[in-house]
């Protein structure tokens, strides 16, 4: 077992539809530790870097487009196998896959417009988190 760090954002449609409270409940309830958070547009750059892996896929536009349409939520979860934990919470990308009892399962419908973002791995998480927030912004 491995205390890990993860990234959580609360996309722009989850903001709009006022489901941020939902989403930061469910990370408490599960058990994990908030030590960063706040709400930011996200710039054109700074979608390229994280989305880095999918710039290049016929999506990215459309993904991009909603992604800095809004303001999101940042959020760093801390805790216990924290990466898979949250993506277990979250559910499966595609809303339509997502089991009930998951955000996604729970809130939405489309792939794009699907509420939260974790990361996948220990690699992404350490890269994500060193782009969405500086090392004063992580607070124990
Ligand atoms: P996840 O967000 O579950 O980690 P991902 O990293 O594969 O999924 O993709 C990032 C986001 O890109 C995803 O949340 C929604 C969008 N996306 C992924 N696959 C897509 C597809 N086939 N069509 C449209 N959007 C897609
Ligand atoms: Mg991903």
């Amino acid at each position: 077992m491995a205390v890990e760090t993860t990234l959580v954002l609360i996309k722009p449609d989850g903001v709009r539809r006022g489901l941020a409270g939902e989403v930061i409940a469910r990370i408490e309830r599960k058990g994990l530790r908030i030590v960063g958070m706040k709400l930011l547009r996200m710039s054109s750059e700074l979608s390229d870097r994280h989305y880095a892996a999918h710039v290049q896929k016929g999506f990215y536009p459309e993904l991009k487009a909603f992604m800095t349409g809004g303001p999101v939520i940042a959020i760093a979860a801390r805790g216990e196998n924290a990466i898979a934990h949250w993506r277990n919470l979250m559910g499966a990308t595609n809303p339509a896959n997502a089991a009930p009892g998951s955000l996604r399962g729970d809130f939405c419908t489309t792939v794009t417009e699907n509420v939260v973002h974790g990361s996948d791995s220990a690699e992404s998480a350490a890269t994500e988190l060193a782009l969405w927030f500086a090392p004063s912004e992580i607070v124990e």
